[in-house]
């Protein structure tokens, strides 16, 4: 018994130290980045930087008060290139799709629905080629303001 007494000791350690790990890759998978709205129009980053096809989960929540219909948000993300007033003009008319204009899809790389107060959405997605892409909100009479670009590295 003395002498299997250490050797269960080291199976119990090499136990625990698979488990370690194991435990990082498990908890792999997009990075999260954060990013709160809120009723003075404002994003909470106005840069974040990622690598060429680094996972992403962008979560915006809007922490106002305003009613949505007053005060929304959403986010999206277009592509480079993209004719920033032109996007943002179809968008005012296009409520029925979260202010993403059905013919302006082929413009966004992800995007976030329209958030009331204290509501959360998320997006999942690659980062695209190395070089800077702007992120509005498209709410009508937004995205002036609430603009931020994410820069791939
Ligand atoms: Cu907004």
């Amino acid at each position: 018994m003395k002498t299997l007494f250490p050797s269960l000791k080291l199976i119990i350690a090499l136990a625990a130290g698979l488990t370690a790990a194991v435990a990082p890759v498990r908890a792999a998978g997009p990075r999260v980045v954060e990013i709160t709205a809120n009723d003075q129009m404002k994003f909470s980053l106005a840069t974040f930087e990622a690598k060429e096809g680094e996972e992403l989960k962008v979560v915006l929540t809007n922490q106002g008060t305003l009613p949505k219909e007053a005060m929304g948000h959403n986010w999206v993300l277009l592509k480079a290139g993209v004719d920033l007033a032109a996007f943002a003009t179809a968008a005012m008319t296009a409520k029925d799709t979260d202010y993403v204009p059905a013919a302006k899809k082929g413009d966004v790389i992800a995007s976030i629905p329209v958030l009331g107060p204290k509501k959360s959405g998320e997006a999942i997605f690659k980062a695209p080629a190395a070089g800077s892409y702007t992120y509005i909100c498209s709410f009508p009479g937004h995205y002036m303001i609430m603009k931020g670009t994410l820069t791939v590295k």
